[in-house]
């Protein structure tokens, strides 16, 4: 029996490990803390998928201040404007861009200046990074690109970084942490 909880456990370790890579966690200026995966590009949906196996959500940006926080983060880190998918889908027949963690319509938005075109008929899933400034497009939620999670609030936040770190037996900083 120990040895199958110890086999059991090995697996969960390796799994976490293998779901997230630490140094892809980054802290902004608004000390908010952001997965963001710049190498491996995804579809949206591989996106969606990979958020949620690290119990985070694929990004939601409501407000401009989380907008320019991100933007901020994502071209001081990178030196430039780089393609992320987030957490917005267009929905139904109108196509009304979504937020898919709450439901909520846009707001606030920072679309690339004629966008979101659908082109094709075929552009329903949102990323930033679309121009110098960071700006929002709509694509083919089969196109391949980054993305950005987040945890799903302030409080779960630091608990499941406490918890992939005790879990996993491994010390590891967050970027710009230190
Ligand atoms: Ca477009």
């Amino acid at each position: 029996m120990k040895t199958l909880i110890c086999v059991f456990l090995l697996l969960q370790t390796v799994n976490m490990i293998h779901c997230q890579d630490a140094s892809k966690l980054y802290r902004s200026d608004k000390n908010r803390v952001y997965y963001i995966e710049h190498e491996q590009f995804h579809d949206w949906f591989q996106a969606l998928t990979a958020c949620a196996r690290m119990k985070m959500n694929l990004l939601t940006l409501e407000t401009r201040e989380k907008s320019d926080d991100v933007n901020s983060l994502v071209l001081k880190t990178f030196g430039k404007s780089i393609p992320l998918w987030v957490g917005a889908y267009a929905v139904g027949p109108t196509h009304q861009f979504t937020w898919i963690t709450n439901g909520n319509p846009f707001v606030y938005s920072f679309w690339n200046p004629n966008q979101p075109d659908f082109a094709g008929k075929q552009e329903f899933c949102a990323h930033i990074g679309w121009g110098k400034e960071m700006q929002w497009n709509d694509h083919q939620c089969s196109y391949k690109c980054g993305f950005v999670c987040e945890y799903p609030n302030k409080q779960s936040e630091l608990g499941d970084l406490e918890r992939n770190r005790k879990y996993s037996g491994l010390s590891f900083q967050i970027n710009n942490l230190h």
